[in-house]
């Protein structure tokens, strides 16, 4: 009974706010009665040192380290938790892509053919690039720049990833080895250049530029050339991102007044709205 009750106070944490819920909060209340019997009885190691410490329960189960718990999808990378979950660079429609919160919608892509996964983070001071394989272990910086370097996106082979930094002033898509090296620049343009994302045939990109004074969904061939704007449209066009066989790309825009998802054929044809309401729909993956 005790280690029932003990196993239910983990899920109701996240409610630990609201006492009014007798089967998911009153746990807590339960517990502290109870805390000296359950530093012997309860075997659970891990929950009952916590537990003890809530003369104040409320503060304290907010900050216990278990979102592992809340989220089973990262259960397997429970070992190295502290540094698996990078800071989300959450402000996806912000009109100024330059800046550590601006523009950028994270790791585009994130486990390939290569079982490893690239992301974002400013752990080292400023946003770089990192590498990690897909249980969190082995975690290495690929970019080193005062820069800012985001937005990483693997190509289908993994073998290299493609990623934006403003390095040479403004925003521009960059390549470099699945290790870091020979980072390559493939834009060139005064204006801001980012959110690459490879085409799985992996000849392509597809990026958001701003070279026309609004957000537009580009495409380039790998080297950079026969860069095409798809979206043509006064209005913000964001976040685009491939179909699996790359004859289609899905996008946001605002051009009906607020963010909604859209696809198009990848040439740029064919764009139609899959979304409508009044708030904000964006990053179609
Ligand atoms: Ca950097
Ligand atoms: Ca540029
Ligand atoms: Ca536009």
């Amino acid at each position: 009974m005790v280690l029932a009750g003990a196993l239910m106070l983990a899920p109701g944490t996240a409610h630990a706010a609201e006492p009014t819920d007798p089967t998911s909060t009153s746990p807590i209340t339960n517990v502290a009665p109870t805390v000296p019997a359950t530093t012997t009885n309860d075997p659970v190691a891990t929950g009952a040192p916590t537990i003890i410490a809530q003369a104040n329960p409320a503060p304290v189960t907010q900050t216990v380290p278990d979102p592992v718990v809340q989220d089973p999808s990262l259960t397997s990378a429970a070992a190295t938790q502290p540094t698996v979950i990078p800071p989300p660079v959450i402000d996806p429609l912000s009109a100024s892509p330059s800046g550590y919160g601006g523009g950028g919608v994270g790791a585009s892509s994130t486990v390939v053919t290569n079982g490893k996964i690239v992301f974002q983070s400013t752990r080292d001071g400023n946003l770089e690039i990192y590498v990690m394989n897909a249980d969190g272990t082995l975690q290495t910086r690929l970019t080193s720049n005062p820069a800012i370097d985001r937005e990483a996106s693997w190509s289908p082979d993994g073998t290299k990833v493609a990623f934006a930094s403003d390095r040479d002033g403004n925003l521009e898509i960059y390549v470099m080895n699945a290790d870091g090296t020979a980072q390559t620049r493939v834009t060139t343009n005064a204006a801001d250049d980012f959110e690459p994302v490879w085409s799985p045939d992996g000849t392509k990109f597809i990026f958001r530029s701003l070279r026309d004074g609004n957000g537009e969904v580009y495409v380039m061939n790998a080297d950079g050339s026969g860069q095409a704007n798809l979206t043509n449209n006064p209005a913000a066009d964001v976040h685009a991102g491939w179909s699996p066989d790359g004859t289609r790309i899905a996008f946001a825009s605002n051009r009906g007044g607020n963010y909604e998802i859209y696809v198009m054929n990848a040439d740029g044809s064919g764009q139609t709205r899959l979304t409508t309401n009044t708030v904000s729909d964006f990053i179609p993956r």
